[in-house]
């Protein structure tokens, strides 16, 4: 890479120190980038195709920016399913998710360096225009600083250090004066006020308008923050004085940052969660790489990298010691406490940690890097996506997804560092899973829950600012980005910040350092660059040979809970300490070993600690594995077509829908209505999947009575007018206590908002036909053997991004279309590539509501099944036959043998019938939904 004005690296000034100018920019910088000639493993992928990825990329960001702009700016963000923006205050609160809107336009502001990575110079220069013309930054808002200053304050650092790059390059923007670095400053200026502690630490809200503490600020009473919020500044705020000389800003963080080391804890130098900003004390005493702390760890190194502050490596290097003592226990990455690091905090991992693997290619550290990316893959192959929360024994333990980058970015750093076309692949499959499932009419849905496929209304701007960069980068050659993008470093928020920045305005880089870091023991330290000639000599296949090993890690081994092994104990010829997962309570030598834990020594008291820990982990893993995994209630028939998904609560008794093909029939109110007697109106519900409101007697009495009129499926409805999935946690159904082995039909249970969007289909519509199963069903499958409309037919994303046809297409086109129904086999039709149906269900997500459910007296709930706790991914691990089948089954589903090419239709016709559906969910919203 060119040095650019000095970043720091091999062969920059400080030869011995500053080992990875080479790859600085694009933060693979410890690695040459390989481009091996590859001989085994993944195939290599043509430049071709990797040009068809890259454009498919840039069609995908037209179809997300272009609806922001269009339905929402100048919102913040762009609610996808109802096709409007989101304004703050002008939708249910979320709590702390909204703390990132600040009425200033957020997509915009994120998506500024995206559009010029994209090659899109003109719609920058439009776009910048539009920030200078519309954007307010003094509105009456208390927003996060962290946001703020990763989105805003980067977004608008990332849209200057692009302008002036176009600007000196003669072609576009002529015109710009700084205007981005002004409001820059003056956002940073608003900033400044939450770093009024006596510690430094920033509080973590402010408001734009009135600062902080007065009255009218509404913040300033908070006392904690998390560590990342604290220490996430660094890159922006030294930027933003580099660029104007205005020194403060790097002052302020920087003291941030000594604040935090200081406080680590200092035998195991991890630091907590979250900090007391005015004493300093831990509040939350676990530490991983995940949520909370992540961009902490990214600023300390990516600080060394732009300013080339040796004590900014000192300290990433004791952290990263730790993590990988502590932390780290490949492929997984668990959470521990920070006083008594060899105890895990918890059994699960959440998906910001994406993000380490590529952190650890900027250090130079591989392999680890490689088997936590290939760990995270796999839980992606199941589910699409990765859930917000998954255990250690990959089950699901928050089912959210709102399309987080950080996984695209480990995949893109690792693909730079080694070379390696699987990564490619991997690339491949998100773009896939992104249009097949995400990708919705106006822009693109977070998943509310992966393993149904249910949306929910939100399309964040990290989506724009990172996703599309990092995916687009992948695929993209030199000569495809119309500037050296190694010249840049990414903050964490992906927003580009010069190289050159590391000379300039230097004078404040040393004044706030400790003189501490020379007394470390620094001696363990990687100094110099590993580089992959060395890493990979003569060896292609170096990265395949780490993966292979973890290769069904996922799939087919059930790792249980904790599986640190203390090296230590083993290497001396110790036994191993008992698990609690080994225990028996008939083994005398398990007792004997109990007895004495606590007593001997310190070892054995610590083993005594963790066994309890792990006993208390264990029986409550044990009976969230008793719970059941949530449904998908489908809508099928006319206008929805499967889009409309609704999260719907399973049955302790009935059809296991996870073990039997999904049922599919038209609904039907019973008589009467509670379902608590005899129907009176067998003959509406016979071979129909009743509807019943919730209450007045058992679930299971329910489930007989419309059983024995005929009824193939039921959906229980919760009579608590406005609860809804979004609010409430779902739970499952009970039985009565008896013996429910008689109740043959699947049940399923609706909260009422999602229940009325059932009951307001038929009103409108009549017939409305379902599917209850356990995970939404690809559109292909839903609509075999339908009759259906065309627009249906050719609604594909890949057809829409077709090339305008040409005067001889048109006619082609023309004679092609068909009629605006037409009875459809998908089974003998061509290839699943070119299947339209196969695009995305998408679904219609209830809007938020303040109600929660309450449990009617007279029902048994079994425990709360929230969304946040531990359900099966896929079914238990002892039956993984099982699982491969029903696995194998879906794939079936999802790619049907099928061929939609030649049904073509004018895209003004189908954007217009997309229309028409996008007015029916809006019809169904009316009731707040
Ligand atoms: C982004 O806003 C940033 O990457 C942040 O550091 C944490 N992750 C979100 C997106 O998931």
């Amino acid at each position: 890479m060119s040095e650019a004005g000095g970043g720091r690296g091999c062969g920059s000034s400080v030869p011995q120190r500053a080992p990875w100018s080479l790859v600085a920019a694009t933060a693979a910088f410890c690695l040459v980038s390989a481009t091996s000639v590859w001989t085994a493993g993944a195939a290599p992928m043509s430049r071709e195709e990797r040009q068809k990825l890259g454009n498919q990329v840039l069609e995908m960001f037209d179809h997300a920016y272009g609806n922001y702009m269009e339905h929402a700016y100048p919102a913040d963000e762009l609610m996808p399913l109802t096709c409007r923006g989101r304004v703050r205050g002008q939708e249910p609160s979320r709590g702390d998710v909204d703390d990132a809107l600040g009425k200033f336009s957020l997509t915009l502001i994120d998506s500024l360096d995206t559009l010029v990575v994209l090659n899109k110079t003109k719609e920058f220069e439009d776009a910048v225009r539009k920030v200078l013309r519309d954007v307010n930054l003094d509105n009456d808002v208390v927003v996060s600083v962290f946001e703020t200053n990763i989105r805003v304050l980067g977004g608008l650092l990332g849209g200057h250090s692009l302008a002036i790059m176009l600007k000196e390059k003669g072609e576009y923007m002529q015109w710009y004066n700084d205007e981005l670095l002004q409001m820059a400053k003056q956002l940073g200026y608003k900033l400044l006020p939450a770093f009024n502690t006596t510690s430094g630490l920033p509080y973590p809200r402010i408001n734009l308008k009135f600062g902080i503490r007065k009255p009218e600020a509404r913040t300033g009473t908070e006392t904690d923050t998390c560590t990342a919020c604290a220490g996430t500044l660094i890159l922006e705020f030294a930027a933003l004085s580099r660029f104007t000389g205005a020194t403060i800003f790097e002052e302020y963080a920087r003291k941030a940052l000594d604040f935090l080391w200081e406080k680590r804890q200092r035998s195991s130098n991890l630091v907590g969660v979250t900090i007391n900003i005015h004493t300093g004390d831990w509040v939350r005493k676990d530490s991983g790489v995940g949520a909370g702390i992540d961009s902490y760890y990214e600023y300390l190194l990516k600080a060394y990298v732009l300013l080339g502050d040796d004590s900014f490596l000192e300290r990433f290097n004791t952290h990263y010691d730790a993590i990988m003592r502590y932390i780290s226990q490949p492929p997984l990455l668990l959470d521990v406490h920070i006083h008594k690091p060899m105890l895990n905090a918890r059994t699960w991992m959440d998906a910001l940690l994406a993000f380490f693997p590529g952190l650890q290619v900027l250090k130079g550290d591989i392999r680890p890097a490689i088997e936590t990316h290939e760990m995270l893959y796999q839980v992606i192959k199941k589910h699409n996506f990765l859930p917000e929360a998954f255990t250690t024994d990959f089950r699901v333990h928050w089912a959210q997804h709102p399309l987080r980058p950080e996984f695209a970015e480990s995949t893109y750093f690792l693909y730079k560092a080694t070379g390696d076309p699987y990564y490619l692949e991997v690339g491949k499959t998100l773009i896939e899973n992104l249009n097949k499932y995400a990708r919705v009419p106006c822009g693109f849905a977070a998943m509310k829950d992966v393993r149904t496929g249910s949306h929910e209304d939100r399309m964040d701007s990290f989506f724009l600012a990172e996703m599309f960069k990092y995916l687009y980068l992948l695929f993209a050659d030199k000569e495809d980005i119309i500037f050296d993008i190694e010249d840049y470093i990414f903050t964490t928020e992906a927003h580009l910040l010069p190289l050159w920045l590391s000379t300039t305005n230097q004078s404040i880089s040393k004044k706030n350092t400790t003189s501490e870091y020379t007394e470390l023991d620094d001696s363990n330290f990687d100094w110099t660059c590993p580089n992959t000639q060395i890493l990979f000599p003569n060896d292609p296949l170096y990265a395949q040979s780490i993966r292979e090993p973890l290769k069904n890690v996922v799939d087919k081994s059930c790792p249980r809970g904790i599986i640190r092994v203390r090296e230590e104990s083993f290497r001396s010829g110790a036994k191993p300490p008992l698990r609690a997962r080994d225990f028996m309570a008939t083994n005398p030598e398990h007792l004997e070993i109990l007895k004495k834990m606590g007593a001997a020594s310190s070892i054995d008291a610590e083993d005594g600690l963790r066994f309890m820990q792990e006993m208390i982990e264990l029986s409550s893993q044990q009976q969230k594995e008793q719970q059941l995994p949530p449904r998908a209630v489908q809508i099928v028939s006319h206008p929805f077509f499967g889009r409309v998904v609704l999260t719907a609560g399973p049955a302790q008794f009935g059809l296991d829908l996870s073990k039997h093909k999904e049922t599919r029939g038209f609904v039907a109110s019973s008589k009467p209505y509670n379902g608590c007697s005899e129907l009176t109106n067998p003959e509406a519900v016979m071979g129909k999947i009743a509807l019943i409101q919730r209450g007045q007697c058992m679930f299971a009495e329910k489930a007989r009575n419309i059983q024995n009129a005929g009824a193939i499926g039921g959906i229980v409805i919760d009579d608590n007018e406005g609860s809804s999935s979004d609010t409430a946690p779902l739970f499952q159904m009970a039985g009565d206590g008896k013996d429910t082995d008689d109740i043959k039909i699947p049940m399923l249970f609706l909260f009422s908002k999602e229940g009325r969007i059932i009951l307001d289909a038929i009103r409108e519509y009549e017939e409305v036909e379902v599917l209850l199963s356990d995970k939404a069903k690809d559109r292909a499958a839903i609509l075999k053997g339908k009759m259906i409309p065309s627009y249906i037919i050719n609604s594909n994303p890949e057809m829409e991004n077709e090339e305008q046809p040409s005067s001889e297409n048109d006619s082609q086109s023309a004679e092609q279309i068909t009629s605006s129904s037409q009875e459809v086999d998908l089974v003998d039709q061509g290839s699943p590539e070119e299947s339209s149906l196969n695009s995305q269900p998408e679904s219609l997500s209830p809007a938020d509501t303040d109600n929660a459910a309450s449990v009617s007296p007279s029902e048994q709930i079994s425990n709360p099944m929230e969304n946040h706790e531990t359900t099966s991914l896929d079914g238990e691990c002892t039956d993984l036959d099982n699982q491969l089948q029903e696995q194998s089954e879906t794939e079936e589903d999802s790619n049907p043998n099928v061929s939609w090419g030649k049904k073509v239709q004018p895209i003004d016709s189908i954007l217009a019938d997309w229309n028409e559906d996008i007015e029916a969910f809006e019809m169904m919203e009316k009731d707040e939904l």
